[in-house]
C-alpha cells in the first residue's frame, strides 16, 4: 500500500508512540492510558465519548462530561500536545435564536469537523429524545448552534471533511428513546445545514456469525479520512452478551464520491475492551471512538475513544496498514 495517497493537513507534531515490540495487533494503545481521568474538573463524574481537532499551534476539543449530578454536559477544552488537555470548567453555551432549538436539555458523544474556514460540533442533542445538534465555531469560545439536523430518534451524527456533491455530508444512526437494541448507519446530504436529504443506507450490524462484535448495532465513530482507497471511518459496534453490551471498534472504507457505498468492512475488531480502564468503570466493556489525529506524510493516526463510559484513551496506528487491513478481512 506504498502508494496509498492521504488527504489532511500536515501534523508532524501529533500525539504518537511506536507500536510496542511485542504487539501483532494493527492498533495499539497509548502507554499512559486513559490520557483524561474521569475527575479532571472538580464538577465531573467522568470524561469520555470526546471529541478534538488541530487548533492553531495545538488542538482543541469537545468533551463529553458527565457531571456529579449525572448531567451529560459539553465543554470546550485546550491542549498544546494532544495528550495534556486543559477542559474549561465552564460548560458551552450554545448562542442560538431558534425557538424550541435553544433550549438545552442535554448534550453527549460530540464530533468535530473542520470544513473550509470552521469547526463543526454535532451532537447527540436532547429534543424530545435524542436528535443529532450542529454547531460551528471559530475559535471554540463562541459557538452557533443551527437547526437539528434530523427528528427523533437519533444518535452519532458524524460529518464529511469536504462537501460531497457540493452538499455538506453526515453519517448518523436512527435509533430509540434508550439504549437502542439495533441500530444501522446511514448518510445525509445537506445544501445550507438546515435541510436535509438524499438519505442512505450505508451499513447494517453483521450476521452473528460472521462478526460477533458488531452484530447488534453499529455507529460512526471519528470523521471519515479520505485516501485514495476511499474514506476511512473508524466505527462502533456492539454485542449482546449474557452480561450486557460489549462495544468495541473497527474500520470500513466507503466510496470517495458515493459515500453510502461501503466498499470494505473489516470483520475482526481493531480494539475492544480489555484493559483495566476499558473493563471497568460506569458502564464496564465499552470502547467508543469519536475523534481520530491523522498526519499525512507519515501515515500516523491516532484514535480517541472513550473507555467504560468514564475515561479518555488513545490508540495509534498506521493509516496504510489499517487500509490494508480493513481489505484483507473485509465481510463485504
Ligand atoms: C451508547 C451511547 C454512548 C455510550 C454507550 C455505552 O448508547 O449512550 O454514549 O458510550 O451507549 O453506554
Amino acid at each position: 500500500m506504498s502508494n496509498l495517497k492521504i488527504q489532511g493537513q500536515p501534523l508532524p507534531n501529533m500525539p504518537w508512540e511506536e507500536r510496542p515490540a511485542d504487539c501483532k495487533n494493527v492498533m495499539w494503545r497509548y502507554s499512559k492510558n486513559p490520557i483524561i481521568p474521569r475527575d479532571l474538573l472538580a464538577t465531573s463524574n467522568s470524561i469520555f465519548n470526546s471529541a478534538v481537532v488541530p487548533f492553531k499551534d495545538g488542538y482543541a476539543g469537545v468533551f463529553r462530561c458527565d457531571d456529579t449530578n449525572r448531567r451529560m454536559t459539553l465543554h470546550a477544552g485546550f491542549s498544546k500536545n494532544g495528550i495534556d488537555w486543559k477542559i474549561n470548567e465552564e460548560t458551552i453555551r450554545f448562542e442560538c435564536d431558534i425557538e424550541g432549538v435553544k433550549e438545552w436539555v442535554y448534550g453527549y458523544d460530540p464530533r468535530v469537523c473542520f470544513i473550509d474556514d470552521r469547526y463543526y460540533v454535532t451532537w447527540c442533542n436532547g429534543y424530545h429524545g435524542p436528535t443529532i445538534g450542529v454547531a460551528w465555531t471559530f475559535d471554540f469560545e463562541t459557538f452557533h448552534q443551527v437547526e437539528n439536523a434530523f427528528l427523533p430518534y437519533n444518535r452519532n451524527g458524524v460529518m464529511f471533511p469536504r462537501k460531497i456533491n457540493g452538499n455538506f455530508a453526515m453519517l448518523s444512526r436512527p435509533s430509540d428513546t434508550g439504549h437502542t437494541p439495533f441500530g444501522d448507519i446511514f448518510y445525509s446530504e445537506s445544501p445550507d445545514l438546515e435541510f436535509w436529504g438524499r438519505h442512505r443506507h450505508v451499513m447494517s450490524p453483521a450476521p452473528f456469525e460472521v462478526s460477533a462484535w458488531q452484530c447488534m448495532k453499529i455507529g460512526a465513530g471519528s470523521i471519515p479520512i479520505e485516501t485514495s482507497e476511499g474514506w476511512l471511518m473508524f466505527y462502533h459496534g456492539v454485542l449482546r452478551s449474557c452480561n450486557g453490551y460489549v462495544y468495541a471498534f473497527g474500520s470500513a472504507l466507503l466510496d470517495l464520491e458515493k459515500p453510502w457505498i461501503a466498499t470494505h468492512r473489516s470483520g475482526p475488531y481493531l480494539i475492544s475492551p480489555q484493559t483495566p480502564y476499558e473493563c471497568m468503570g460506569d458502564v464496564p466493556n465499552v470502547c467508543f471512538p469519536c475523534a481520530a489525529l491523522h498526519d499525512p506524510a507519515t501515515d500516523r493516526v491516532a484514535v480517541y475513544y472513550g473507555c467504560a463510559d468514564t475515561v479518555t484513551s488513545l490508540a495509534f496506528g498506521r493509516i496504510s496498514e489499517i487500509v490494508e487491513f480493513t481489505k484483507r478481512t473485509s465481510i463485504i
